[in-house]
């Protein structure tokens, strides 16, 4: 089986201090963060910023600043930014990292809730000008599917040339207005998407780990970090994202699947070496 990348999403937009003290906030703190990751065994960050306050921002020179202090610590590393960013912002308040020509970025394909009265806005041509600025930037999108409706728009606008093949996906299972992260979810998931391309699955919360093992088992690829959820187990905090990749690496150990460098990652999803 091909090797596993693993993707350390170090802190999202959602996740507080309150939720685990050590949700990176700082440029300091964000390269730590990246860091206890890369060393555990993890080849993408994928990253959202703060201000120092915890506040999310897609500000190109925050993202710069935290890019850089992430390849001062972990120098092959992949930088996939988010164009996500948090519900509420402006299109071109999420594009904004896209423009420091990160090697991948994600691509949000669909609307959906996001709990309590938040609604992640992804109208089809959003996602249309968001696919042709990655290509004309030559940025491997990270197709991020919260349904399967979104797994269609994508395979409608790959037809359409606003996507290039083969498509690298990341399901966000467990999102609350998203689908659930039962195995048979993942299955449903898989099914769906073309042939020759790539998956990467994230579980939301108590969703992470049966997810993460359902991934390695499947031949995908796996997400966990702060973003998704703070705990190494039920009831305890996780110290560090580099806690819960060492956690993916001793799952992966033991069902004998290998765990790539960022240079095997590269590979394995067509990044330029
Ligand atoms: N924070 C969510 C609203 C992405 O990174 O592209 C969106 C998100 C997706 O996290
Ligand atoms: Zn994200």
């Amino acid at each position: 089986m091909e090797k596993l990348i693993i993707t350390a999403c170090i802190c999202g937009a959602e996740v507080t201090k309150e939720n685990n003290p050590a949700v990176p906030y700082t440029v300091e703190e964000i390269a730590r963060e990246a860091k206890s990751a890369y060393d555990a065994g993890a080849a993408i960050i994928h990253l959202h910023v703060r201000t120092d306050d915890g506040t999310p921002t897609q500000d190109v020179n925050r993202f710069k600043e935290c890019m850089d202090a992430i390849k001062a610590v972990c120098p092959d590393v992949i930088i996939q930014p988010s164009t996500g960013g948090a519900t509420g912002m402006s299109n071109d308040e999420r594009l904004q990292p896209i423009t420091l020509n990160p090697e991948m970025a994600t691509l949000d394909c669909g609307t959906c809730n996001f709990g309590g009265d938040e609604i992640f806005v992804n109208t089809e041509n959003m996602i249309k000008d968001f696919g042709e600025k990655m290509i004309a930037r030559n940025i491997k999108p990270e197709v991020e599917v919260f349904d399967k409706g979104m797994i269609d728009m994508a395979i409608r606008l790959n037809k359409k040339g606003y996507i290039k093949s083969p498509m690298h996906f990341d399901f966000v299972m467990g999102v609350n207005g998203g689908i659930s992260g039962e195995p048979r979810d993942l299955l449903f998931m898989v099914e769906s998407i073309p042939q020759g391309s790539t998956w990467t699955v994230s579980g939301v919360g108590r969703f992470e780990y049966p997810m993460v093992t359902m991934g390695i088992l499947m031949g995908g690829h796996v997400r966990v970090g702060f973003e998704d959820n703070v705990y190494l187990e039920k009831g305890v905090l996780a110290k560090s994202n580099g806690e819960m990749v060492e956690k993916v690496v001793r799952i992966a150990k033991e069902l004998g699947r290998q765990v790539a460098t960022p240079a095997e990652a590269r590979k394995i999803l067509g990044l330029s070496e």
